[in-house]
């Protein structure tokens, strides 16, 4: 156990705290930090695989500080689309953790899959959390090297990057790069909705058979826009995991111990050439979809408010204060690093330079094509038609 460990009973520090196992008859939910925060010591789930963490004082703060941050940046980024500064804005409010969790996860060799909502991840991976604002700005494709900091472009079609992830997964282990400890793992992010769409389904086939090394990550945020869960499923989606051949999980996506926890554990089964894990982060979207969406028109304000006593900030908060890793000196120093690096982002994103319009056709192809230079031309007499107007 690592030095400071809660479990360990220290001078002004709570008793050890209990550990847990899967109830007979009830999906399972792992959990290493209760919506009140309480530690729960380890967590065994009904194949006998026990969940635990071991971090230092120092780590639980990271994760708490990480936490804050992709929270306030998020909200920044919804209040500049708000002001008319970026086109759309998915807003990962009440993922946090679940993200947070599995991003911190992840060993720098593996390569991460994202929708368009993983911001969390991203500032995990170590992207300029300016990078996702450019493009919903519509001035940029992302900006980031998918290959440098192994997290691929955001995809909005979806459920399609789990097959961009299989095929992925499928490469590394043909290249021999599975099998020991310091092997790779790939993980594909997709929310509920995307669990009934073709292309799910045919990652979880071929990532079965071909035992890749993948952990798919279903955030289920109880809604695909205005559709709630059970339009989608009549079995918790965990469980669909087993009708495909691999070992499926549910845990507490609010818990971001918990999350990176079961996350860790399928990584380091698909390094060690395992195959895939399904993993289900059970949580819940307590934003709109997107700026675009109205949520109060299909949901009550009383299943919002249920969520919000689950929150994962919240939580960890109450961890740290009750275990007296934490003080408000502490807290209030998280609070304005939140506050600095987000009037940084809003600085930084109200200077971005418009792009030529004709950019628009670079990158296409890797060598251009000539429909494409026909489609240049045109959209050029486009512009110059403008020329001189008052438009
Ligand atoms: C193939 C495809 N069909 C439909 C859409 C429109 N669409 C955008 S987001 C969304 C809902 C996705 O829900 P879910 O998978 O639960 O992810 P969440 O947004 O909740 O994170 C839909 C249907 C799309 N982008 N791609
Ligand atoms: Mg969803």
């Amino acid at each position: 156990m690592a030095k400071g460990d809660p479990g360990v009973p220290a001078r002004g520090r709570r008793a050890a705290p209990r550990s847990r196992k899967a109830t007979a008859g009830e999906p399972e939910l792992v959990q290493l930090l209760t919506p009140e925060g309480e530690r729960v010591e380890s967590y065994t789930g009904r194949d006998g695989t026990e969940y635990r963490v071991d971090f230092t004082d120092e780590e639980y703060r990271g994760l708490y500080r990480d936490l804050v941050l992709v929270r306030k940046l998020d909200a920044e980024a919804t209040a500049l689309q708000r002001q008319g500064e970026l086109g759309l804005w998915a807003s990962l409010l009440g993922q946090e953790a679940a993200q947070v969790g599995s991003g911190r996860a992840l060993r720098t060799q593996d390569m991460a899959f994202p929708t368009y909502r993983e911001h969390g991840v991203l500032y995990c991976r170590g992207i300029d959390p300016i990078m996702p604002l450019g493009l919903f700005r519509g001035v940029d494709q992302g900006g980031w090297d998918p290959n440098e900091f192994k997290f691929n472009m955001y995809t909005i079609v979806i459920g399609a990057q789990t097959l961009h992830a299989t095929g992925y997964a499928m490469g590394v282990s043909m290249d021999g790069r599975t099998g020991t400890e310091d092997g790779e793992a790939v993980i594909a992010y997709f929310g509920d909705g995307a669990t009934s769409q073709g292309d799910v389904n045919e990652a979880f086939v071929w990532a079965s058979v071909f035992n890749a090394p993948l952990v798919f990550f279903c955030q289920n945020n109880q809604y695909a826009i205005s559709e709630p869960l059970e339009r989608q499923t009549r079995v918790p989606l965990y469980q669909r995991a087993a009708g495909f051949g691999f070992p499926g999980v549910r845990v507490d996506g609010n818990d971001v111990l918990a999350s990176y926890a079961v996350t860790r554990a399928a990584l380091d089964n698909a390094r060690l050439g395992q195959g895939p894990t399904l993993i289900e982060a059970y949580t819940y979207r307590m934003g709109a979809h997107t700026t675009s969406d109205d949520p109060t028109r299909y949901r009550i304000a009383s299943e919002v408010e249920a969520w919000q006593a689950k929150d994962p900030i919240a939580r960890m908060k109450a961890f740290l204060t009750k275990q007296q890793l934490a003080d408000d000196a502490f807290f209030t120093e998280v609070d304005e690093q939140a506050r600095r690096e987000s009037v940084h982002l809003r600085e930084r994103v109200l200077a971005m330079p418009n792009p030529e319009p004709s950019t628009l056709f670079d990158n296409v192809y890797p060598n251009g094509s000539p429909l494409l230079d026909e489609q240049r031309a045109q959209f050029s007499r486009y512009l110059e038609s403008f020329e001189g107007s008052a438009h």
